[in-house]
């Protein structure tokens, strides 16, 4: 049979055949409805079954705030809840998606692990996109500053968490009309801002480790050394409204492809970056001018104390935001406006308290803190304010000790320091021979050189590096060792030149540490700029019998970085004089450990922390992001350590257990 015959027969069967065919076919069957041979297989409406139900139900608002604009909120309420406290959080990454899993049978199940406490105790859990994020209208802005100079408009994020909690209280029947808002990174910045005028429901917040001051050590520089890395958040936050992608790049290594783009203006430039309101805004401010002095919210806080319960919570490895709550916490203290402020430090690295506190990087913890934290301290918190619980008995302050391995309880915070503590600060001086003593130094001239050359900075983590915002989001699955990295082992750099190491004796008895550790370091060099990083590192014994891997472990317990420029102000730069000693003192971060018998105590001190920090060019120009490539240039740093110019690291030292 050829094949025009086939055809003919073929077309003679379908169509004499179908008509047929359907006619026997009853109305209602998916043939019927045209599912087997119809034009789209995709349904215009589809809903799942989910088998057996579900014990929540998922209700969707978009809420008016005072301008009209309208806010997507996802309201997950228990089924048959009455009287039901509201626990809200405002986030620019994704309401549905922080809301979990709409599909899961039970409000547990659905909502994320962070959530498990409150979503057994029977909370209405609301998450809400930002204005101008995800399914919320309006425009974004970073980190909207509140209104004033720099925000014109009649919103921000007072008045709109405002007018949301305003709106839930009116609209949820199930609710016994007391909010609390809780939220971790940005989402603790909104529950910060939201105490600025909080709404008279709003009776409990838990800012974790919310971002308070960007400029001095949360996201976006530390002491004045601008954080590279966060050009790829913004990138992923800023190019749309909705997920952005990851900055194009054709280098694996972060390392490699900031090293070899120049200043950070030329990386930001050379990728279009610059065409990022943000990125630009940023460039424009290098300093601590107005820009980032009217966005410290600790000072705005202090100023207009709000009468809220707030938990404040700061993980002591938070590789993103270590400054912000310890900090809010420390402002309310100076303003004496404790009575409603309390403070927890736990021993993890960024938003971990959502997750699992059962380690951080090499350490292993007496259970899983992070449950403890939101079932020990939270939820009773919440409880007591949200549906008149009995009284929480939380510390004011409560301080993981990761020494000892156990949470301790303190009245107050830090435990020691200069003025005002039960102890003051102990120094623990550089000495010669790369020792380290709390002896002062007797030697009238003594100091160790290195040569700090940009076009070799000390690496942050072993290369590669890559880009910790490739899979940033409400997942936030993250680069492992990014969430890492401040526990990092610190023996991958103490062999370079550009790394001076400065070591006690193995200790005989225990060295106790609670509070806050100031760097105090004296230096010379033939730059007219330069950054330093301080160390504080706990050194492990060669061999570790019950823990292999931990043998000769350096584990720094608090570092940070310092821009030589801001020694005098950080509103003000001014030139490092070449050659003439200069004091470099910050404080490092909060600490509560315990360096144990058989361990040592080390400092390290560089000039880099690559790609994380921008590189200082060593010579003074007005404005870092736009250094020229012959601006970049070595220079020899003396860190002097005698009699009459000491450095040291002052230790927040206590005898007790
Ligand atoms: N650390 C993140 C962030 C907050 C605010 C600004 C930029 C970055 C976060 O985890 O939300």
């Amino acid at each position: 049979m050829g094949t025009t015959l086939k055809s003919a027969l073929l077309l003679c069967f379908l169509s004499a055949g179908l008509p047929a065919m359907a006619a026997a076919v009853p109305a209602e069957s998916p043939q019927a409805q045209g599912r087997l041979y119809g034009v789209n297989d995709i349904p215009k409406h589809f809903e799942d079954v989910v088998p057996g139900g579900q014990d929540f139900v998922k209700r969707v608002e978009m809420i008016p705030m005072r301008d009209g604009v309208k806010l997507y909120t996802v309201i997950m309420v228990p089924k048959g809840a009455h009287d039901a406290p509201i626990l809200l959080t405002r986030t620019p990454y994704n309401a549905d998606e922080r809301a979990g899993n709409a599909l899961s049978p039970s409000l547990l199940s659905a909502l994320p692990l962070g959530d498990a406490v409150f979503a057994q105790a029977g909370y209405i859990r609301v998450y809400q996109d930002v204005r101008g994020k995800y399914g919320s209208e309006g425009d974004y802005v970073m980190m909207r500053p509140v209104r004033g100079p720099l925000n014109p408009t009649r919103v921000d994020h007072v008045t709109d968490a405002w007018d949301t909690i305003d709106w839930l209280v009116k609209h949820l029947p199930e609710s016994n009309g007391r909010v609390g808002m809780i939220g971790s990174s940005y989402e603790g910045f909104t529950a910060a801002m939201a105490l600025l005028e909080p709404h008279p429901a709003l009776k409990a917040a838990v800012p974790e480790s919310p971002v308070i001051d960007a400029y001095m050590g949360d996201d976006w520089f530390h002491y004045g050394a601008f954080r590279n890395l966060m050009l790829g958040y913004v990138h992923m936050q800023t190019v749309q409204k909705g997920p952005g992608a990851v900055t194009p790049s054709d280098t694996y290594d972060k390392y490699d492809e900031y090293l070899r783009a120049g200043s950070t203006g030329d990386y930001v430039r050379s990728r279009g970056l610059d065409k990022l309101p943000f990125v630009a805004r940023v460039m424009e401010h290098p300093s601590y001018d107005a820009f980032w002095q009217g966005q410290d919210l600790a000072k705005l806080l202090a100023a207009h104390p709000s009468p809220v319960p707030t938990l404040w919570e700061q993980g002591l490895f938070d590789q993103e935001d270590m400054w912000g709550a310890n900090h809010a916490w420390l402002a309310l203290k100076a303003a004496g406006h404790l009575s409603n402020n309390w403070l927890v430090l736990g021993p993890w690295s960024h938003s971990q308290v959502n997750g699992t506190g059962y380690a951080a990087g090499p350490l292993k913890w007496e259970g899983d803190t992070a449950r403890q934290y939101n079932r020990d301290m939270v939820l009773p918190f919440l409880d007591q304010y949200l549906r008149g619980g009995p009284p929480a008995r939380l510390a004011r302050v409560s301080v993981y000790n990761t020494g000892d391995n156990r949470w301790d309880r303190f009245q107050d915070w830090p435990a020691a320091c200069e003025r005002g503590c039960a102890a003051g600060l102990k120094p623990l001086y550089l000495g010669k021979d790369f020792g380290l003593s709390f002896d002062a130094p007797s030697e009238p001239e003594a100091g160790d050189t290195y040569v700090s050359d940009p076009a070799r900075p000390v690496p942050f983590l072993p290369r590669p590096v890559l880009d910790p915002f490739f899979a940033y989001g409400s997942t936030y699955a993250g680069y492992i060792p990014w969430s890492k990295w401040l526990l990092h082992d610190q023996r991958f750099v103490d062999g370079r030149p550009d790394v001076l190491v400065y070591e006690t004796p193995v200790l005989t008895s225990p060295l106790r540490v609670r509070g806050i550790p100031v760097a105090d370091i004296r230096a010379a060099t033939t730059g007219t700029d330069g950054d330093f990083v301080v160390k504080l590192i706990d050194v492990y014994p060669p061999s570790m019998p019950n823990d292999p891997s931990m043998g000769g472990y350096e584990l720094p317990i608090a570092l940070d970085i310092f821009r030589g420029r801001y020694r005098e102000s950080f509103g003000h730069p001014t030139a490092i004089p070449a050659g003439e000693p200069q004091r470099y003192r910050f404080d490092l971060p909060n600490v509560n450990h315990v360096f144990q018998p058989g361990h040592r105590v080390m400092v390290q001190v560089q000039s880099t922390l690559f790609p994380l920090y921008d590189r200082n060019p060593q010579t003074f120009v007005p404005n870092i992001f736009n250094a020229k490539a012959a601006d970049y240039r070595p220079a020899n740093v003396t860190i002097l350590r005698s009699s009459l110019q000491p450095s040291a690291v002052w230790l927040p030292v206590v005898d007790q257990p």
